[in-house]
């Protein structure tokens, strides 16, 4: 069985109806290089179906841990047809990875199902630095591409 990750066909055109829904990016400042090529790859997506990096709303929180609270926050506003969380972590000497990633799935997942307005999750959980590049804009593609891509289609179902 191949384990080479396909990343699916995006079909822009379709997706363009969602040029007239409002997003949010809730983004971690750990990993900034990570953070950043991911946001780039959302950015380009946002780009290819008519909006602008300023027509996304964007806050900054410290690490991947407050990713839920940010999103809680902006959920709150009930401005936004979706909301996309970007982190990054990466597997250190402790089992400090394992908590804070599960946490940052069970919270954002707990969020989705008490709210109407859905947030994808586009958290890179890698082994080491290089397997984090690789997803971020490398030879897996741009994760921050295909989670805005997620949004668009959640916006407009
Ligand atoms: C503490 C911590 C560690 C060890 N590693 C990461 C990481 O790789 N990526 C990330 O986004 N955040 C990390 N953090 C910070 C936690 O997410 C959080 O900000 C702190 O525990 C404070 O609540």
């Amino acid at each position: 069985m191949s384990t080479q990750h396909k990343p699916k066909e995006v079909d822009i055109n379709r997706l363009k109806l969602a040029s007239e829904k409002r997003f949010a990016i809730v983004y971690s400042e750990w990993n900034p290089e990570i953070i950043n090529r991911l946001l780039s790859g959302a950015i380009s997506f946002f780009n290819q179906i008519g909006l602008d990096s300023n027509d996304i709303d964007k806050l900054k929180v410290p690490g991947s841990f407050e990713l839920i609270f940010g999103c809680s926050k902006m959920q709150s506003l009930k401005k936004y047809d979706a909301i996309i969380a970007i982190g990054s972590i990466i597997k250190g000497e402790t089992s400090h990875f394992r908590y804070i990633s599960q946490s940052v799935f069970d919270g954002i997942k707990d969020l989705n199902i008490n709210s109407n307005c859905p947030i994808v999750l586009c958290l890179l959980t890698d082994d080491n630095y290089n397997q984090a590049m690789d997803r971020s804009g490398g030879k897996f593609g741009n994760k921050g591409y295909d989670c805005a891509a997620a949004a668009a289609q959640m916006s407009i179902i």
